[in-house]
């Protein structure tokens, strides 16, 4: 009797201390982020900004011989960049103090290719200071890259550089209050003017910067800062294989301390890596990193920059977004323009959390215990959060919004702080009685956002369907994002048809033929419309649920292309000149010296008054600027009916439309005299006639 009772009593102990070691938080799993690292991805979007002696020169590289005098903006005012980034919602910003040329935008003491030799404020400037102070006074952290290529200085490639390096970092990280992080790019070793020498140097980007010291260096002086490198030994952060602007769909933030890093491992990190390296995501807001005139124009727009903004930190990144400094010394308004665009569409879509403090069920919480309830995740406190008992790696939570709502956009988080552990989720909606499912995802991590069409639904159902441990989730968040209302984009093809399409699948287009301003009452777009001849198309899309519509795009087509050829030459891509798309491009072979001619055949005679011309839209190559344009009967004799120059094509490679006298021909012939770049290369997105 005694003895079943002591068997009871301990069955009960047992019970008991398994119940409290379940309300006991979960262990770490697996490699978890640092403080420095924890912090760093807390700020999630933040600046690069590209100024150096290359802005002056319009290079994206300086070979390092470029003259410091050049180096003369005429309105500089760092307070500008960091309002501007304040008010585009970023937390940081990181300037380039010393890229590839070498230049440094501080007064070093160790180099005369700087700041303090160039007319900007008589040499006694100091930008690193001037934008140092700026963060300070709008609450931004202020971070630092320093090449550790330098094309200028004679010693590189020699063992005295790296002390010339260290002895820069340290006065960056010395005399500048708080870096919260340094990067350090893997550009490395090259042609370079070194001091005189002009030659090319080669170096082992394994040993040569003898990083394990520097880092101990850079650790001593900024204890709180962290290291990107993607050229050197493993830093704090990685790099996600790509300037384009997003990271892989999964992505952990783990890779190994040590040994070669492959491309599918910075897009994706390594699921089993033994250490915490996150990535971050580097972009620019324009094609080039430094500021040309050319890609004024060339702005990434709002519909791309949400795209880059979902594909970074809405993938478990950071988006390191670059602003280049224009040679005013200035953001430029264009740049200016879609980053607060993309601010104020991203505040308004995670305005509203219609998930926040919603009855919620978990099908199964850590030791029933309140203190890890699914609510947890939904009441917007980061550092608590809804786990499972240990061993539990598959679970779910559904929530009650409590009515119907409408919403597309999912939004999870991982309290990283215990490792990154869930590899696959779904997210459902009971919709008119019916789950269904909404969208998927394999990792999470600190931040994870779904896009989704537009559902109507009363509960959503998260279910984490793998994982590596017990999963921890600090918070999830359901969103509705109102479509983006760009004005649409027409186009026409070689044969007629007509194609018009919205940013945003979910709008309504409607369009006129008739000169009207489009309406709800007009035509629907559906698919596309068969047309000949000259047409005069204007859309609109519109948002039914808001009752809001875009502006009006107006596009004037004249003759149809159908019967059109390009003679003398054979190449598959000739027909891009002429197929309607400003986004294909044919360029003239290699080696094709000015003048050089396009002909067309277009298949009858035409009442000829102008033509219009549109340069290739991907890059500065080929950009015509002075042409002649001829006329013929018969491809035998030709007359020129124009000739002259395309203006500002350079500064704005949009299409150029050019009149003249009226002249009946069958064959035009435009001919290419000069382009911006002063070579022979000659390109062409469309040609196209002019009418009566
Ligand atoms: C690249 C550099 O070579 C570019 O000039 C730019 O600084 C970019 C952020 O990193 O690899």
């Amino acid at each position: 009797m005694i003895k079943r009772f002591l068997l009871v009593s301990l069955n009960v102990l047992f019970f008991i201390s398994f119940c409290a070691s379940q309300t006991n938080a979960p262990k770490p799993f697996g490699p978890v982020p640092n403080e420095n690292q924890l912090k760093w991805q807390e700020l999630e979007y933040y600046a690069f900004l590209h100024f150096s002696i290359n802005t002056f020169t319009d290079q994206e590289w300086g070979f390092g011989d470029e003259d410091p005098k050049l180096f003369n903006p005429d309105k500089l005012d760092c307070r500008q960049w960091a309002r501007v980034c304040k008010e585009a919602g970023m937390k940081a910003i990181i300037l380039t103090a010393k890229h590839h040329a070498g230049f440094c935008l501080w007064p070093s003491k160790y180099t005369e290719y700087s700041v303090k030799n160039s007319p900007w404020k008589d040499g006694k400037g100091d930008i690193v200071r001037e934008l140092s102070n700026a963060c300070k006074e709008y609450g931004l952290k202020f971070g630092v890259y320093l090449s550790p290529w330098d094309r200028n200085y004679p010693d590189y490639g020699k063992p005295e550089y790296i002390t010339y390096f260290r002895n820069q970092l340290r006065e960056l990280l010395t005399n500048y209050g708080d870096i919260f992080e340094v990067w350090f790019d893997g550009a490395n070793g090259g042609s370079g003017y070194y001091g005189g020498a002009r030659e090319t140097r080669t170096i082992d980007r394994k040993t040569y910067y003898d990083w394990p010291n520097t880092y101990k260096l850079i650790r001593e002086l900024q204890p709180k800062i962290v290291i990107w490198n993607d050229g050197g030994d493993r830093g704090d952060l990685r790099w996600v294989g790509t300037e384009a602007g997003y990271v892989g769909e999964t992505n952990w933030s783990l890779l190994n301390a040590k040994g070669d890093v492959s491309g599918d491992m910075l897009a994706n990190g390594l699921e089993n890596g033994d250490s915490w390296v996150p990535g971050e995501v580097n972009t620019s807001i324009r094609p080039g990193w430094f500021y040309h005139t050319y890609e004024d124009s060339r702005v990434k727009k709002l519909p791309q920059l949400l795209n880059t903004y979902y594909s970074s930190f809405g993938r478990n990144g950071t988006l390191l977004l670059n602003f280049p400094i224009d040679r005013h010394g200035l953001i430029h308004e264009n740049d200016i323009k879609e980053a607060l665009q993309l601010a104020k569409t991203v505040k308004e879509t995670f305005a509203t959390n219609l998930a926040k403090n919603k009855k919620v069920n978990a099908s199964n919480f850590r030791g029933n215990a309140k203190e890890y309830g699914a609510d947890k995740a939904l009441d917007g406190n980061k550092n608590t959060y809804w786990a499972t008992d240990d061993n539990v790696n598959t679970a779910s939570i559904t929530i009650d919004l409590g009515k119907t709502v409408t919403f597309n956009r999912f939004l999870a988080q991982e309290y990283i702080q215990l490792g990154q552990r869930v590899k696959t989720f779904k997210v459902e909606g009971l919709v008119n009685e019916e789950w269904q499912e909404l969208a998927k995802g394999t990792t999470i991590g600190y931040k994870r956002i779904l896009l989704f069409p537009t559902v109507k639904a009363n509960q959503v159902r998260f279910t984490i369907t793998d994982a590596k441990s017990n999963p921890v989730i600090s918070n999830v968040g359901i969103y509705y994002a109102q479509q983006i209302l760009t004005a649409p984009n027409i186009l026409r093809n070689k044969t007629g048809e007509i194609t018009i399409s919205a940013t945003s699948k979910e709008s309504i287009i409607y369009y006129s033929l008739d000169g009207s301003t489009p309406g709800k009452s007009s035509k629907k777009f559906t698919g596309p419309v068969q047309t000949d001849g000259k047409v005069d198309i204007r859309a609109i899309a519109y948002d039914p649920l808001y009752g809001k519509s875009s502006l009006v795009t107006r596009e004037k087509f004249d003759v149809v292309h159908r019967d059109w050829k390009i003679l003398g030459i054979d190449n598959a891509r000739i027909n891009d000149v002429i197929d309607g798309n400003p986004s294909s491009a044919w360029y003239q072979p290699q080696g094709t010296r000015m003048p050089v001619d396009i002909i067309i055949d277009l298949g009858k005679v035409e009442d000829i008054v102008g033509f219009r011309y549109l340069p290739g839209q991907n890059g500065s190559n080929g950009i015509i600027t002075n042409y002649q344009f001829y006329v013929s009967q018969d491809n035998e004799q030709w007359k020129m009916v124009d000739e002259g120059e395309f203006p500002n094509i350079k500064n704005n490679p949009q299409w150029q439309i050019k009149k003249f006298g009226e002249v009946k021909a069958r064959y035009i012939k435009l001919r290419a005299l000069k382009n911006t770049q002063g070579n022979d290369a000659a390109g062409y997105a469309e040609l196209d006639i002019i009418t009566k």
